[in-house]
């Protein structure tokens, strides 16, 4: 089965809201109460769509986030069973300090599809489509993994650009890229987009690699995946989390997971700009309305836009 075609705009309102919630906060150095805005104006949403829906990953769990958290159901209980991973504000750090780049994202799977990631740093490395399957892997090094693209590209790792998070943990894959002369596209935050880079025009991004957030591992796996993307990633998890994840269920805390281990299915996701970036713009207020840019995907009904929408204030 899919998803229902007509959920999509739904959801794309969804993200719209809860952006322009968001973007109320741009510039006031205020990370809690742009989250804030999103995320109330994300849920409020989401209660008016005709769904049965339930949160798989959210803000936190029930106890630490007042809403959207892992396992609250979301809408009015008549329609599709759908599970939804929410990051309604990406990028916290960006609209607190009027940087480009940040979205409120959303990522729709029915029911038990999405790989519940918890809340712990995970490794990732994606590339795009049309390679052999196994192209790169965690497991091989820096090199392996640049001379393997480099060749199935038909091309010099001079000529490869590698997304990855300028953070002392990633030092040593800096350096062995550094190495190779390949090019680095180095971002302070919002893992998502450098996963999207990959598959976006504007943005001549080979391969993205490092340690990043869980949940927005899944949420990147969802928007590659619309795209036929590789993304390979592993939990790293300390003593605390390991217990967590076992109780979350996660068997196999070793397990490296391919896109189609963490996204079974059909998917959509939604990404609306809050401040401009190269993916798109941001929010526009307009008096009266606001005006909303949202990378809009569903997987079965091969949907892949980049939307512009107006709302009512
Ligand atoms: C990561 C990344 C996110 O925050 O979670 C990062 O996946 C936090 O990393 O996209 P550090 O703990 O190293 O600061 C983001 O960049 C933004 O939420």
């Amino acid at each position: 089965m899919s998803i229902e075609t007509q959920y999509l705009n739904l959801f794309v309102t969804a993200t719209e809201k809860a952006a322009y919630g968001a973007s109320k906060f741009i510039g006031k150095n205020d990370k809690i109460a742009a989250d804030q805005a999103a995320v109330d104006n994300m849920r409020s949403e989401f209660n008016k769509i005709n769904m049965d829906g339930k949160i798989v990953i959210g803000e936190g769990e029930m106890d630490e986030a007042p809403m959207l958290f892992i396992g609250e159901k979301v809408g009015t209980k008549k329609g599709q069973k759908l599970d939804l991973a929410v990051d309604p504000l990406e990028g916290t750090n960006f609209v607190a300090k009027n940087l480009p780049n940040s979205f409120s994202v959303l990522a729709v799977s029915e029911k038990n599809n999405l790989f519940f990631a918890p809340d712990t740093y995970m490794e990732k490395i994606a590339i795009g489509p049309n390679f052999p399957k196994g192209l790169v892997d965690l497991d091989h090094s820096v090199e392996k993994n640049i001379t393997n693209l480099a060749e199935a590209k038909n091309t010099t790792p001079d000529k490869l650009t590698v997304c990855i998070l300028e953070r002392p943990r990633h030092d040593k894959i800096i350096s062995s890229l550094k190495k190779m002369n390949v090019n680095l596209k180095l971002i302070s935050d919002g893992d998502v987009s450098g996963i999207i880079y990959i598959v976006n025009s504007n943005s001549p991004v080979d391969m993205y690699i490092g340690t990043g957030g869980g949940p927005e591992g899944v949420l990147a796996a969802a928007a590659l995946s619309c795209y036929n993307g590789q993304m390979q990633t592993r939990l790293v998890l300390n003593n605390k989390e390991a217990t967590r994840a076992q109780n979350m269920g996660i068997k196999d805390l070793k397990k490296k997971y391919n896109i189609n281990d963490m996204i079974k299915g059909d998917v959509m996701f939604c990404a609306t700009a809050i401040t401009s970036g190269e993916l798109a713009d941001g929010i526009k207020d307009k008096g009266e309305f606001f005006e909303a840019n949202t990378i809009a995907l569903h997987k079965d009904g091969q949907i892949n836009t980049l939307m512009k929408n107006k709302h009512k204030k």
